[in-house]
């Protein structure tokens, strides 16, 4: 078994498998989102993300779900070819607008916000991986979930590993873990975009805010966040021959599949860090399978590493 491999107990939290439209770590921060939405009486969601998006593959899919629009607009990296996630938000109806890069999907999202309004609409916004003050509920909530279900085994984790980008998922962790008196178990964030440094402010950033909106005291400090921007392998959404051997390897070990952007990244990361000792032998590490899995059907590359 791979933990074994590693020498330590290895624990996979599967977000991966769930209800809503194949999944993901943005299903959690979903739930939260579009509860507010709904409770601000909106009937149509805006968000963004690269072409691979699995947000704005599962925005679409919640809206669905809850009777609202959804309108995403997409940008490089990734392709508009009509596979993965870009096939799925064709089936799931969801209007895409296309820009050219983060800034300009930013101002369109508020344009098209005000436009919808003028036309009697009440659109909701949702910044890019629901990385909001309401999407980081997700997350401190699942850090709950985590722990019961370890401390039904008898198990107390000593890391949780993640793939790490807008940083919400992260934030709720590590809130959570602070709320329930819990910071000791260390939440490692391997980054598959931001440096450590911005990853961190910004991690921080929502953590705090969420803890404002919780009306809790708890606060996180840039320095306690713990993000490691080693295993970038070229970029985001750079997909590289080491990534699709890591895939290729948790595959064939435990017919677990990895996507090439998320969560194959964070488990390169995790088998580095375990071979190098990071963890100490006989840790309990936790790694989160965010999801991603239609990315898989998506990128070309991949396709081109495994023929090859
Ligand atoms: C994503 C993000 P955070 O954005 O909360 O840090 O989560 C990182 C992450 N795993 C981890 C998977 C499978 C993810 O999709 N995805 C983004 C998207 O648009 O899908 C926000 C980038």
């Amino acid at each position: 078994m791979l933990g074994g491999e590693l020498g330590i107990n290895l624990f996979i939290k599967r977000d991966d498998v769930m209800e809503l439209a194949l999944g993901g770590n943005k299903v959690r921060k979903l739930e939260f989102l579009v509860g507010d939405a709904l409770a601000k009486g909106c009937d149509t969601l805006i968000t963004r993300g690269a072409f691979h998006s699995n947000h704005a593959r599962l925005t679409a899919a919640a809206a669905r779900k809850a009777g609202l629009e959804a309108y995403l607009v997409l940008t490089p990296p990734g392709t508009p070819e009509l596979q993965g996630n870009v096939l799925l938000n064709a089936l799931l109806g969801a209007k895409v607008v296309l820009a050219k890069d983060r800034e300009e999907a930013i101002k369109t999202m508020n344009e098209l916000a005000e436009k919808l309004r003028k036309e009697g609409k009440r659109p909701y916004v949702i910044p890019g991986g629901g990385a909001s003050p309401v999407g980081v509920l997700g997350y401190a909530a699942a850090s709950l979930e985590i722990l019961q279900q370890l401390s039904e085994r008898g198990v107390k984790p000593d890391y949780i590993v993640l793939a790490t980008g807008s940083g919400g998922t992260q934030a709720g962790l590590v809130l959570g873990l602070k709320l329930l008196g819990a910071e000791d178990v260390k939440v490692v964030g391997i980054s598959i975009s931001p440096s450590t440094k911005e990853a961190q402010e910004r991690i921080a950033g929502l953590a705090n805010s969420c803890a404002e909106l919780l009306g809790v005291g708890t606060r996180v400090e840039p320095e306690e966040v713990i993000v490691i921007d080693k295993y970038l392998g070229g970029g985001y959404g750079v997909i590289n021959k080491d990534v699709v051997e890591v895939m290729k390897y948790v595959a064939r070990k435990e017919a677990l599949i990895l996507d090439p952007v998320y969560t194959a990244k964070a488990m390169q990361g995790l088998i580095d860090l375990a071979q190098k000792g990071y963890f100490g032998r006989g840790s309990n590490v936790v790694f989160i399978h965010t999801g991603g899995t239609p990315i898989i059907f998506q990128v070309n590359e991949l396709r081109e590493y495994l023929k090859g």
